[in-house]
């Protein structure tokens, strides 16, 4: 074994009687093989049989040891210390070791009270294993301690750093598999330690798991030469220690002494950096310790199985004896592996773990088990909000006052902060003061702890607002932050938050399956901002033009998902108070940042948005009391005032047109009841967009989607929708709308072909409006910008 470590000595600063260590961490070996193996004999009082194995083998085994070594460990550490310990298990897949350790912990029965603290609840356990009607085979919410599924490698690190932002008393041990390391989050997530406050935020000890490989191949981090590992890290900023040992037969009582002792001193070192940074002007960035962990894949498992090497490589990824029913030399291989683990050392007669197991089991809340933070809903507190009143577009001079709606949340935002200086922040890929959120910099900084110089502006030790130019990041730091109590807000531009579609589907996935575990407290709900939408990309072209994350999104549970499109700055305002209020969901919030018109007072906001979808009598020109000719709606602000405009131009050249005007803001609105909580009974859908009327619907992104919501609505076969065609360039935003016909001719086009009594009869208008849309394309070619005849136009409204 070697045991390494960078310029310092290791010495065995530990007193934790090893060995109790060691028969935790057979134990928990143990019942993970069980679990993987077993639906009958769990204390094997008998020789197995084939009856005694599950019929269907599932599970990682090659992972698990290292998982319950650093367990053991990190209980010895806790018991010492007195510590909170957070336990992130990026290899998730490990879930029967996870499981096997809260097991031993006493957790697991106490919040399934089903699976008893004895052999038959041990049976139970095993049995329950990745079985229909079970639990899953990854560390998932229903895993006690656990905020992190690990499932789609690669977000074990940025979680970790999002749950100890604030959590200044906390460390988030965080095993990371070497596998795992190579994806590009988990790649940029060594970076963290630059955002990572000591005197306010906790600490993440990152404990990187060597143990060579993935599930067919060698691990890139496993085959490079030591030094230049540790120059990685040294790289990086960490100060590395490697603990290595286990292979050829090596004792594990020697692992387990470098490994207390690694443990030992990077607590030790953790709380130096505390104590300086809370006792003086420190100005440093601290040095933050990690581990690399050296050892077997699969180690204690077979070494050899049907002639082939297993141990201590990648065979040992899932189920290293995968015949064992049927193979009686597999099982007899089974039963040698179980028992070399002496479980009669470590059960009693009943199959309770023995009482020598406690003198390293931390008590109560301390156990990673039931730490508070792991289960965030039980910490989570209400965020003071200020009402949205307070930042107000004033219109009472008249409907269209211009405002850039993002700018005007950010001064509302400003006031989040301050009111909530602990538990909330704003996080972004490098975009809040081009998304026009910079009002939030009034009362807090951009917190950075890298190196600072005279030309920057609002870096700061502390702030609210992390920015990081990676949206894997900045989702990962939220979704860690969420998940542990708090409450934030993630702002991207909306073409690349595409890059966390599936990061977005995990945290859907976890938030859905938490619902049905009862002891899980609702956490505060996800909430994204996305701006410098399609519609307005005035410096960039058509590699920032896609709202196609809309139509990603609501494939995801109803229970979950919620799409906001406010058409203005009051609107977005109460929207973004609402989604604060709003637990377990995905919020998508999108708005422009642009100069824009406000069309609604802050009251009329709060009722439409409380109706998620209103006519607006005054946008429309319909005659009370008889049925309108169409039905025009809108959803999204550039839409929207293409739609308003629209039917100015309808109203000024066909005398009489009746054409109701209806705003989507809530977009689940158009679904059924039945299809989503937010969704409309037929019978209120049909008073708003009639049976049979055509529906001309403008929409922000692209078409199909509107198709999709609304398919089961009575009047869906008139609906004809308007919206993002895929093209686009760098070029005016009028020129945009036209490209993709959007732009308010289109729209008055659309209307008046889709009312049979006028389509024939206003041939010339139409051919009018085609020569307005040529007109004003040369305009914007020749001159470089929009005619005044568009970005001069207003709303002139009657109310
Ligand atoms: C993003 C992602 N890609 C691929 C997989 C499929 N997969 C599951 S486990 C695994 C290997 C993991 O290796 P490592 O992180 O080293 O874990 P360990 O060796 O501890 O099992 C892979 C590729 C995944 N779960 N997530
Ligand atoms: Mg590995």
């Amino acid at each position: 074994m070697t045991t390494s470590a960078t310029d310092h000595e290791l010495a065995l600063t530990t007193d934790a009687p090893l060995h109790v260590i060691d028969a935790w961490w057979r134990a928990a070996n143990y019942l993970t093989v069980g679990q993987i193996y077993l639906r009958g004999n769990p204390m094997l009082r008998e020789p197995l049989t084939a009856a005694d194995i599950k019929p269907r083998l599932l599970g990682h085994w090659g992972t698990s040891p290292a998982l319950n070594l650093i367990y053991a460990h990190l209980n010895q550490l806790i018991v010492r210390r007195s510590l909170d310990v957070l336990y992130i298990a990026g290899p998730g897949h490990g879930g029967p070791a996870i499981v096997a350790n809260t097991w031993l912990d006493g957790t697991y029965s106490e919040l399934f009270p089903l699976i008893a603290k004895d052999g038959d609840g041990m049976l139970d356990l095993f049995r329950q294993f990745s079985a229909p009607g079970g639990i899953p085979s990854h560390a998932s919410p229903g895993t006690p301690g656990s905020i992190h599924e690990g499932g789609e490698l690669g977000y074990s690190l940025v979680h970790a750093y999002g749950a100890a932002l604030d959590n200044p008393e906390l460390v988030v041990a965080c095993v990371v598999g070497d596998g795992e390391a190579e994806t590009g989050t988990l790649a940029a997530s060594w970076h963290l330690n630059k955002f990572l406050n000591p005197e306010t935020d906790g600490a993440v000890l990152p404990i990187l798991n060597l143990n060579g490989y993935k599930i067919a191949n060698p691990a890139v981090l496993a085959r490079i030469p030591e030094p230049e590992l540790l120059e990685l890290f040294r790289g990086y900023g960490y100060e590395p220690i490697l603990v290595s040992g286990g292979f050829d037969d090596e004792d594990p009582m020697v692992v387990h002494a470098a490994m207390a002792a690694a443990l030992e001193y990077a607590a030790e070192r953790i709380s130096q950096i505390r104590l300086e940074a809370r006792s003086s002007e420190s100005a440093s960035r601290p040095t933050w310790p990690m581990i690399i962990l050296r050892t077997p894949k699969g180690w204690t498992g077979p070494k050899e199985v049907d002639g082939l090497p297993v141990e201590g490589t990648w065979r040992s990824h899932q189920v290293p004896l995968a015949k064992v029913a049927e193979n009686p030399e597999h099982l007899a291989m089974l039963e040698a592996w179980m028992r070399s683990y002496r479980p009669e050392e470590l059960f009693d007669n009943d199959g309770r773990a023995m009482p020598v197991l406690s003198s390293i089991r931390p008590s109560g809340a301390k156990r990673m088990s039931a730490l508070p933070a792991s289960n965030g809903g039980l910490l989570l507190r209400d965020l003071v909000l200020p009402l949205a009143e307070t930042r107000a577009v004033d219109i009472s001079a008249g409907r269209g006052v211009t405002a850039e709606a993002t700018r005007v949340l950010g001064g509302w935002l400003a006031d989040v902060a301050r009111l909530n200086p602990h538990t909330f922040r704003l996080f972004g890929p490098d975009e809040t003061a081009s998304n026009r959120l910079d009002g939030i910099y009034a009362v807090t900084d951009k917190q950075w702890l890298g190196i600072t110089e005279p030309t920057d502006e609002h870096l700061a030790r502390e702030g609210r607002v992390i920015e990081i130019l990676s949206e894997n990041l900045v989702e990962g730091l939220l979704e860690g932050y969420l998940l542990t109590g708090r409450h934030g807000l993630m702002n991207s531009y909306e073409a690349f938050i595409h890059v966390v579609d599936s990061m977005f589907n995990q945290h859907a996935k976890w938030l859905e399956a938490a619902r049905d575990i009862p002891w899980r407290r609702p956490v505060a709900s996800l909430t994204y901002l996305l701006s410098s939408h399609v519609w307005r990309q005035d410096h960039n072209g058509f590699s920032h033009q896609d709202p196609g994350f809309l139509n990603h999104v609501v494939n995801k549970s109803p229970d979950i998902v919620r799409v906001y499109l406010p058409p203005d700055a009051n609107s977005l305002l109460v929207t973004a108070e609402h989604c604060f209020n709003t637990r377990d969901y995905i919020n998508v919030i999108v708005a422009g940042k642009q100069p824009a018109p406000t069309f609604m007072s802050i009251t009329e906001a709060r009722t439409h948005g409380a109706r998620g979808i209103s006519i607006w009598d005054w946008a429309g020109t319909e005659h009370p009391g008889t049925a309108p000719d169409a039905v025009l709606a809108s959803a999204g602000d550039v839409p929207t005032l293409e739609a308003m405009a629209a039917v100015r131009l309808l109203h000024d050249a066909i005398p009489g047109i009746s054409v109701r005007f209806v705003n989507v803001v809530d977009l689940m609105r158009l679904q059924t009841s039945d299809q989503h909580p937010h969704g409309m009974p037929s019978a209120d859908f049909d008073s708003i967009f009639t049976t049979s009327k055509p529906v001309i619907f403008a929409f922000h992104g692209y078409p199909t989607l509107i198709h999709q919501l609304a398919y089961k609505q009575t009047n869906h076969t008139n609906f004809h929708v308007l919206g993002f065609r895929e093209k686009g360039t760098t070029t005016t935003p009028f020129d945009m709308l036209m490209m993709n016909d959007l732009d308010r001719y289109r729209i008055a086009i659309e209307v008046i072909r889709r009312i049979p009594s006028l389509e024939d009869r206003y041939s010339s208008l139409v051919e009018f409006f085609e020569d307005e849309r040529s007109r004003l394309r040369a305009y914007a070619y020749e001159h470089g910008e929009d005619s005044p005849d568009v970005t001069g136009w207003e709303w002139l409204g009657k109310g």
